[in-house]
């Protein structure tokens, strides 16, 4: 991939899409292909196909998803497992027939068993029951994988995955009942701390354990493996190390600098109890998460006062 290569991010408004654009513009990369929902409905088949053989891209980051916290993910099953289907398949397989050179699929960590041995090995796919939570979100990413791997093997389309860890950043969705914790928490502490609560409340036990890595970093280890990886093996992205939802909820209220109470609504699920990966595949190849959560977390906060808070996003 040199800097005119001609390069679609696809999802490029989306937390991880906008996260890898930035970081392909920060790099010198000038020749990049967009399309906004409005102007492109990736669940359209025909369209899909229409707009690959017009553009021609040569590289394509596909991180155009339905996604959602554990709340959204439960809500409404039908939605995630359908779109992200729709999305990946017309994609894949445009970017197949159209003679694109190298796709990039990401998939979630949430395709682990929700009991598998912590940390996650990527070979742990496909050998127990999932989190019920997220089983639709996480059979239509295994999924994803699966067919990355059989055109390669079938049509030799250099296609990779990435099973990135929980992220956040900035660009998030802060929406208390379809977002994931982090964009919850900055926003549910935010308010509290101006309207003067004296309390917050966290959902579920604060016992799950999760391991969170900013979208930056991601964006990073996307270059990194487009750049140095033609493997159809999976690969994790994530910083090897986790926190209980108690002790991000600590952090945060501390970030954000709010003086009340934390309460935990045990009537709301816990998920998964803990989701750690093991990184050491990536680690091998010669690539480190760099941005620590507390730095990551103040940093959000502050995107979050400037941008969301301000009234812009919502
Ligand atoms: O981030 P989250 O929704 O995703 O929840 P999952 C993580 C943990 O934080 C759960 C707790 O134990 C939640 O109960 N939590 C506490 C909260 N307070 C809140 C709150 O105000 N909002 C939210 N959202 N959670 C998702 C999957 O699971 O992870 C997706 O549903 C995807 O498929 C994503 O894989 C990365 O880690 O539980």
């Amino acid at each position: 991939m040199d800097k005119e290569s001609k390069i679609f991010v696809a999802g490029h408004r989306g937390l991880v899409g906008s996260a890898i654009l930035r970081k392909l513009q920060a790099e010198g990369y000038t020749n990049l292909v967009t399309r906004t929902r409005a102007e492109l409905d990736l669940r359209d088949q025909a369209a899909v196909n229409r707009f690959f053989e017009e553009e021609r891209p040569e590289y394509v980051f596909l991180a155009a998803a339905k996604v959602g916290g554990i709340l959204a993910n439960s809500t409404y099953p039908a939605d995630f497992i359908r779109d992200n289907l729709q999305i990946q398949t017309n994609v894949i397989d445009a970017a197949y027939r159209t003679g694109v050179k190298k796709l990039l699929f990401l998939g979630s960590s949430c395709i682990y068993p929700k009991y598998a041995p912590q940390p996650m090995k990527e070979e742990y796919l496909l050998t127990g029951p999932l989190e019920p939570t997220n089983e639709w979100y996480a059979v239509a990413k295994i999924a994803g994988i699966k067919m990355a791997q059989a055109y390669r093997r079938q049509y030799g389309f250099n296609a990779i995955s990435l099973m990135p860890t929980n992220l956040y950043g900035p660009g998030d969705n802060f929406d208390l009942e379809t977002s994931h914790v982090i964009p919850a928490l900055i926003r549910k502490f935010h308010e509290a701390k101006v309207e003067g609560k004296p309390h917050v409340v966290v959902w579920g036990t604060g016992k799950p354990r999760r391991e969170f890595l900013h979208v930056d970093d991601l964006a990073d280890a996307a270059l990194f493996l487009m750049k140095n990886n033609d493997n159809e093996e999976i690969i994790n992205v994530g910083v090897g190390e986790d926190v209980s939802i108690r002790e991000l909820a600590e952090l945060i209220q501390d970030v954000v600098g709010f003086k009340g109470e934390i309460v935990f609504d045990t009537t709301k699920p816990d998920g998964t109890p803990r989701k750690l990966l093991d990184v050491s595949r990536l680690q091998a190849l010669g690539w480190k998460a760099r941005i620590p959560l507390r730095e990551g977390l103040a940093s959000t906060y502050r995107w979050y006062v400037e941008n969301f808070s301000a009234g812009v996003g919502r």
